[in-house]
């Protein structure tokens, strides 16, 4: 649905960009970069994303090029073979992502060897996405595709010129990729140029949303992923990926008092008691130091001071439950909150849920 501004609507490029690519590719990293904001997280592990995020980019018009635009950039989970519940919704925010679009990027990650098999590959040479490669996996989605689609390789601060040289040949023997821009989003390398190419290929319409929004998440979802970034960066093994968090309470301040505060309780799911142990640590050591993390950044993001209260809850085996994965879909959770609170649940689970408090500082 296009935002309607009042009176008449000025002149202006605008659409949906998807930025597709493998787990780790640089998405979220070039998300941010363009916006501006900490959009998405972004960490150094794989399948950090899990939900589809937009982020929407003003372009200020060129004379005599083209009028101002909007480009509504979707950031989406990395691209790999589904093994449970969760890569399946994962897949599918992607598969979404996909639907209503004007342009992809794909992002390939310019340190990494590509892997694709040949079509008629041995028994032996295959491994995930049905026998295919997971780059051959991806490839596959982008055959599909019936709109252009960029090549972006990424990170390219920690490659020589010479080494992208091979990688693009293989990529685009593989698929006619209308334009092809190696960036660096830590660098802003390349930004202006991919940014310029964009808005050649959009359509003239209508801003999608108002001019100073950012992002399509709202406040306490990016608060839940701030926290989440803690724990994928505090924890090892398989906690972050067993980990889910979900906002139970938040409750905004009057905005007429004076160094206002933001109260949020939140709870962290994992899947065994272990996980719960290692997110708790010693004396509480570890989900303080979680908290603490995460407090400075959401105070960041909200502009005011933070009261946060964490609880761990075992929810066995909650990546295979289906219904429990789409629970956590924070569009379904705006859903529910629409009616009533989500506030209540985590009290009522059996497993009792260990607290920290950090008082304001
Ligand atoms: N040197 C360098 N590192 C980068 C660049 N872009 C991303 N990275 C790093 O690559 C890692 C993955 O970045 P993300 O942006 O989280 O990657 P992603 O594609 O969103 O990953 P998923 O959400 O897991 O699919 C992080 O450690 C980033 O700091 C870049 O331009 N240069
Ligand atoms: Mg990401």
């Amino acid at each position: 649905m296009p935002y309607t501004q009042k009176g008449a609507a000025p002149r202006v490029k605008s659409g949906f960009v998807a930025i597709l690519g493998r787990p780790n590719a640089g998405k979220s990293t070039l998300l941010n970069a363009l916006t501006g904001e900490k959009v998405a997280i972004v960490t150094a592990k794989p399948q950090t994303t899990r939900n589809r995020i937009a982020g929407v980019v003003e372009v200020k018009p060129r004379k005599g090029v083209h009028p101002a635009a909007q480009i509504v950039f979707v950031d989406t989970p990395g691209v790999h073979k589904p093994a449970s519940q969760l890569d399946r919704r994962m897949l599918q925010e992607v598969y979404n992502a996909l639907e209503s679009r004007d342009l992809v990027l794909v992002l390939v990650d310019a340190t990494r060897q590509i892997r694709l098999q040949p079509p008629q590959s041995g028994p032996n040479e295959k491994n995930a996405a049905g026998g295919r490669s997971e780059d051959e996996f991806l490839l596959n989605l982008v055959r599909k595709l019936d709109c252009p689609v960029f090549l972006v390789l990424t990170k390219i601060d920690l490659v020589s010129r010479q080494t992208l040289l091979p990688l693009i040949a293989t990529l685009t023997s593989q698929f006619n990729f209308a334009q092809v821009i190696p960036i660096s989003a830590r660098k802003r390398d390349g930004l202006d140029l991919l940014v310029r190419k964009i808005v050649e290929v959009l359509p003239v319409g209508q801003r999608y949303y108002p001019p100073d929004q950012y992002t399509d998440q709202p406040m306490r979802f990016m608060v839940a992923e701030l926290i989440r970034e803690r724990i994928l960066v505090e924890t090892g093994e398989e906690v972050p990926y067993a980990s889910a968090v979900v906002i139970e309470r938040f409750e905004e301040p009057l905005a007429s008092v004076r160094n206002p505060l933001t109260r949020i309780a939140a709870v962290i799911y994992c899947e065994r008691a272990g996980q719960k142990a290692i997110l708790i640590g010693k004396g509480g050591s570890k989900l303080k130091e979680i908290g603490t993390g995460a407090r400075r950044q959401i105070e960041s993001l909200l502009g005011t001071r933070v009261f946060l209260e964490l609880h761990v809850i075992v929810e066995p085996g909650w990546r295979e439950s289906r219904g429990f994965v789409e629970s956590l879909d924070w569009r379904a959770q705006l859903e529910r909150l629409g009616g009533d609170q989500a506030g209540d649940s985590a009290e009522d689970q059996e497993d009792s849920a260990e607290d920290q408090e950090q008082e304001p500082s």
